[in-house]
């Protein structure tokens, strides 16, 4: 037994409230090491002459990466107190090793066992809960200089034709809301029922992160007017609508930046701003934070009481005026938590169930205990699938490695609303990633809509559009259908369909992966609950095959023909197949 590699922690992913009366407890061990874990709980003040009164309850692995097992158990707690070791087995002959908070023990301790592990109690309020409804969301992504021009009265100057150059990091196109209002039909058609909107307050540049006013929608998408229409025309249509929230720094001609400027030290805004030293200067690099080293981006200072006050304001300003339904958090990481804390609290004090989704590449533990996001942009999964697929640089158990790790890192409540993207403005797009391969694209907007979470399309994707690094990705959506790859319009259509269909196929269903061959190069996963499964096999090889499926599958559905299905089922190279028992 390699116990180095075992890891637990009485929090975060390891041991979390699931729901106000279930704990989930995981424990990570050496991979293929233990033959059995065995949980041994009970409620620390729960005593019978002198000895405690203990439960047992087997683990199962739940997860496997490169590395480890990740072993899991849901337990109802008693009295909601909790304090709980872990027997280990090695293998059939082996006695039990206990692991405990201060190390190994040949046998669980009797008497007062301060060594346990412990979760002293449930609180109800301390359980992560994400809004439901996102769940059941799928997400479709807007940059709206991009998506339609439906009013050329409200172009900025010097706006180019729709779509008759490639974007480059200064042109303008001239979309608006008005243009989201025209293809709302086709939003509908396609089945989405999430819009994720890059910022639309008043700035200076195309993308609009670097914010002039955030009281006001930039006068090239129109006005407030036009964008309650929107909202309103969103949400008959059972569309919610999301905002992007840059906090982290403002935009040059933002007025208290002005102020700095013109002012100096004197400036009343002069704390609002990250300055190390007056007066301000550009270059080589700005001597003032900035996101990134971006001089038009000076980072605003969330500990200023002020500032904090200013922020908050505006973001319960468009919740409370508007009804939207999100906030996604721009450079979300390099905020403080405080902030983030009060920013919920104030946020959710207007709309309970509104959804709080942070800008987050990396593991992101820290901002997922409840407290702070409901969500972070899930871009581990997006690596792991672009590799499996579109990159075709992992086999099918690393892949499985690498999708059980990012699960394994949070707690299932966290997972079932993770915002799973494969692509986004600040990306190259899928069909670019894949070489123009419609078939492997396919494949990876497959594995999207049918994993746990909740999946945002990119807009364009879906007619399969193409384009590289930031601005490439940015092109003029195409509105003109010939130009539109219909079949893989009907792709989309059909798998969000079925999302819609089939409640495991969202969150309701936990997702584990079945089997993986590395020398045929497929991998089949499930989702599923008590009652129903789903299985979904995946064939990422250039060759037709033939795979049998798990004994209990024989006779199932196949989900997109409706035939019955035996144990054997034959899969074209690049294809897939969905079956229900
Ligand atoms: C523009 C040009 C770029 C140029 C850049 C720097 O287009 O080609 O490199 O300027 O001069 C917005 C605009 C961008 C613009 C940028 C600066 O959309 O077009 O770039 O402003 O003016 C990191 C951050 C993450 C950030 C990404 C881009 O952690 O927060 O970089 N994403 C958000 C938005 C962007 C937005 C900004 C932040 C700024 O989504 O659209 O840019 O408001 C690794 C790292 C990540 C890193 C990621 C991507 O995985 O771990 O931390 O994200 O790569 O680089
Ligand atoms: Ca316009």
């Amino acid at each position: 037994m390699l116990k180095e590699a075992i890891d637990h922690r009485p929090k975060n992913n390891y041991a979390y409230p699931y729901d106000n009366e279930t704990l989930h407890i995981k424990l990570r061990t050496k991979k293929n090491d233990l033959s059995q874990v065995t949980l041994v709980y009970g409620d620390p003040f729960d005593w019978t002459n002198e000895e405690p009164n203990l439960y047992e309850k087997n683990m199962h692995v739940a997860y496997q990466d490169e590395l480890y097992d990740y072993w899991f158990a849901a337990i109802k707690t008693i009295n909601r107190r909790t304090h709980y070791v872990f027997s280990l087995t090695e293998n059939k002959n082996a006695k039990p090793v206990i692991f405990t908070e201060r190390g190994y023990y040949n046998e669980v301790p009797k008497n007062y066992p301060p060594c346990f592990f412990k979760v002293p109690f449930l609180n109800p309020i301390d359980v992560f809960d994400a809004p439901t409804w996102v769940k059941d969301t799928i997400w479709y992504q807007i940059f709206p200089e991009r998506f339609g021009n439906g009013d050329s009265s409200n172009d900025p100057e010097g706006t180019l034709d729709w779509g008759s150059s490639v974007p480059s990091p200064t042109n303008f196109f001239g979309g608006d809301f008005q243009g989201v209002i025209d293809h709302l039909d086709y939003l509908e058609e396609l089945g989405i029922n999430g819009l994720y909107f890059t910022p639309i307050f008043k700035a200076k540049s195309y993308h609009k992160y670097d914010t002039i006013d955030y009281f006001e929608i930039d006068p090239q998408f129109g006005d407030k007017d036009k964008f309650r229409e929107l909202i309103g025309k969103c949400h008959e249509k059972g569309i919610r609508v999301m905002l992007d929230a840059v906090f982290n720094h403002s935009g040059y001609y933002f007025e208290p930046f002005q102020d700095v400027l013109e002012n100096g030290a004197q400036s009343k805004y002069a704390d609002w701003f990250h300055i190390q030293e007056f007066p301000l200067q550009f270059e080589p690099r700005p001597n003032y934070d900035t996101f990134a080293f971006v001089p038009e981006m000076p980072k605003l200072n969330t500990e200023n009481p002020e500032v904090k006050k200013y922020l908050l304001d505006v973001a319960k300003y468009w919740v409370e005026e508007f009804d939207i339904d999100g906030w996604r958090l721009d450079v979300a990481n390099e905020i403080d938590h405080q902030f983030w804390r009060e920013f919920r609290q104030e946020v959710k004090s207007v709309k309970e169930d509104v959804y709080i989704l942070g800008e987050i590449w990396h593991d992101s533990m820290p901002w997922l205990q409840g407290d702070q996001f409901d969500a972070v942009m899930n871009y581990p999964f997006t690596e792991a699938t672009l590799n499996f697929f579109a990159r075709q640089s992992i086999n099918s158990e690393q892949f499985a490695n690498q999708i059980n790790n990012v699960l394994a890192a949070y707690p299932e409540n966290v997972n079932e609303v993770a915002f799973n993207l494969l692509g986004s403005h600040d990306t190259p797009r899928v069909l670019t990633r894949t070489d123009g391969d419609k078939n492997l694209a396919k494949l990876m907007y497959l594995f999207q809509l049918t994993f746990i979470g909740t999946p945002c399309i990119y807009y364009g994707d879906e007619i399969a559009m193409t384009g590289g690094e930031d601005p490439g990705c940015r092109k003029c959506m195409v509105w003109d259908e010939d130009e539109q790859d219909q079949d893989m319009l009907e792709f989309f259509k059909e798998m969000i369909a079925l999302r819609h269909k089939e409640p495991l196929l969202r969150g309701e269903g936990q997702f584990r992966f079945v089997e993986t061959n590395n020398d045929e190069n497929y991998v089949m996963y499930e989702r599923c609950n008590s009652d129903e499964r789903i299985l979904v096999v995946i064939n990422n090889s250039a060759h037709t095959l033939n795979v049998s499926l798990p004994q209990d599958y024989d006779g199932s559905t196949n989900l997109l023909t409706n035939q019955v299905v035996n144990s054997n089922i034959s899969i074209d190279a690049f294809d897939f197949a969905l079956v229900k028992c």
